[in-house]
């Protein structure tokens, strides 16, 4: 059986290809910079909303063409979903995917069942990445679907629901291992509140944070060697989410000494529900030392909530890989599409549409990126910029020499600071324009 009959291999065929189903630059073994497109890019396919994904909005049901869908969510579907899974990401040519729990494999009646459920869909799972040499870059538990999440997970006010969250992410964690994955994400699903008036926060917060020290703890205990990464989303569902930002999180992680255990998995789209651009999530997470993986979408500037559209945009994707290279690389973390097709896509075709355009988005950014990197006209700017800091006063502030007496009577002396330079913008942005070809 074949889910995708009229699809074969989607080929590398160079910029001036008119076939929609082939990459115009994502040329897998290509070098850039020293490393291959396919090392530098690390793509996966996200399950839930490729695989799980029905269309379905706060105004209609589902009503996304799935033909090998037989309308339930029984194991025997599970287990055939996964073979349309591993045709559709072989066909694409990705080298990984991620999951939650509870996308590959359904709930049971209770939580034995419910693991027995998954145990028997890790089987296929492994048993398909064996074949098919694709790998899982993350997996996660869902802990907000099911309505005993009502409250939440670990920051319930229910304690029985923190057992359960526990037991399930202990569960989720060993799959990810008996997969080879290669990070495990926790976004906070409904960790957060929508009236401040029921919520004790500062219980809240401590519970978030004994829980992330239990999975750490867990995690130390069976050998799980992969990334722990924590993913923030300001808003959505809940009104407040606990983990804002990169920020925010880095300051919670740190106030319960949790930063050297976990990096980020930035979101574009979650980025631009905080107010930041992605460029600004990117580079916080990175200047600190945080940047772990990306969940690759994009919003719509004019609907204010989590669209989760796959991203085209030139300027986002080059920034995106000037970041990227900037540190070397994401190490264990790669790049995720969090994206779905848009309800009105309802075609089986449009799943191949939109991630083909994306790969290839991020395969021009990334050589955008590096060009801008090979002639150094932007960062010559940016050095210019600072560069009263690279000697003189600014070099003996930054060697930690100087004090307030100090500067008071270096100022007294001098009068008044020196003149300020242009900002460029302009400039900058002309320049970048030039690479977008
Ligand atoms: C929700 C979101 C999640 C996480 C995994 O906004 O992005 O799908 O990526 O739980
Ligand atoms: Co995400």
């Amino acid at each position: 059986m074949t889910a995708f009959p009229d699809v074969a291999k989607i080929k590398y065929e160079g910029p001036d290809s008119k076939n929609p189903l082939a990459f115009r630059h994502y040329n897998p073994d290509e070098m850039v910079e020293g490393k291959s497109m396919r090392d530098h890019l690390r793509f996966a396919v996200c399950y839930w909303h490729t695989f799980r994904g029905t269309g379905s909005d706060p105004f209609g049901p589902g009503c996304a063409v799935r033909p090998w869908e037989d309308g339930t969510d029984s194991l025997d579907m599970a287990l055939k979903r996964v073979d349309v899974a591993f045709e559709f990401m072989e066909k694409l040519g990705v080298p990984y995917y991620c999951f939650h729990d509870r996308d590959v494999s359904p709930e049971g009646a209770n939580l034995a069942e419910t693991n027995k459920n998954l145990d028997a869909v890790v089987k296929k799972l492994a048993e398909s990445q064996q074949r098919t040499g694709i790998k899982l870059l993350w997996g996660t538990a869902n802990l907000f679907s099911n309505k005993r999440f009502v409250h939440g997970a670990s920051t319930s006010c229910n304690a029985d629901v923190f057992a359960y969250s526990a037991a399930q992410v202990k569960k989720a964690l060993e799959v990810t291992k008996e997969l080879g994955g290669e990070n495990y994400v926790f976004w906070g699903g409904r960790e957060g509140y929508m009236t401040i008036w029921n919520t004790d926060m500062k219980r809240e917060l401590d519970h978030l944070a004994r829980f992330f020290h239990m999975a750490v703890d867990y995690k130390k205990k069976i050998g799980f060697a992969g990334t722990f990464l924590i993913e923030p989303k300001p808003h959505e569902p809940t009104s407040h989410q606990y983990d804002f930002d990169c920020a925010n999180s880095l300051a919670f992680l740190r106030g319960y000494g949790l930063d050297k255990e976990f990096k980020f998995n930035v979101e574009t789209n979650h980025a631009t529900l905080a107010k930041h651009t992605m460029g600004h999530e990117l580079v916080y997470a990175s200047a600190n030392g945080m940047l772990g993986s990306i969940d690759a979408n994009r919003g719509d500037p004019l609907l204010g909530w989590d669209t989760d559209q796959f991203p085209t945009d030139l300027y986002l994707t080059a920034h995106t890989m000037l970041v990227v290279l900037g540190q070397k690389g994401l190490g264990s973390g790669g790049l995720n599409f969090d994206a779905k097709v848009r309800r009105e896509s309802f075609e089986p075709i449009d799943l191949f549409h939109a991630h083909v355009g994306s790969m290839d988005a991020f395969a021009q950014g990334l050589k955008i990126a590096a060009a801008i990197r090979k002639d150094g006209l932007i960062s010559d700017v940016v050095k210019q910029r600072y560069s009263s800091w690279d000697s003189g006063v600014g070099a003996s502030i930054e060697a930690g020499k100087e004090s307030f007496e100090s500067l008071e009577a270096y100022m007294l002396k001098k009068g008044d600071a020196d003149k300020n330079v242009s900002g460029r913008q302009e400039l900058i942005e002309n320049v970048l324009n030039r690479y977008l070809r």
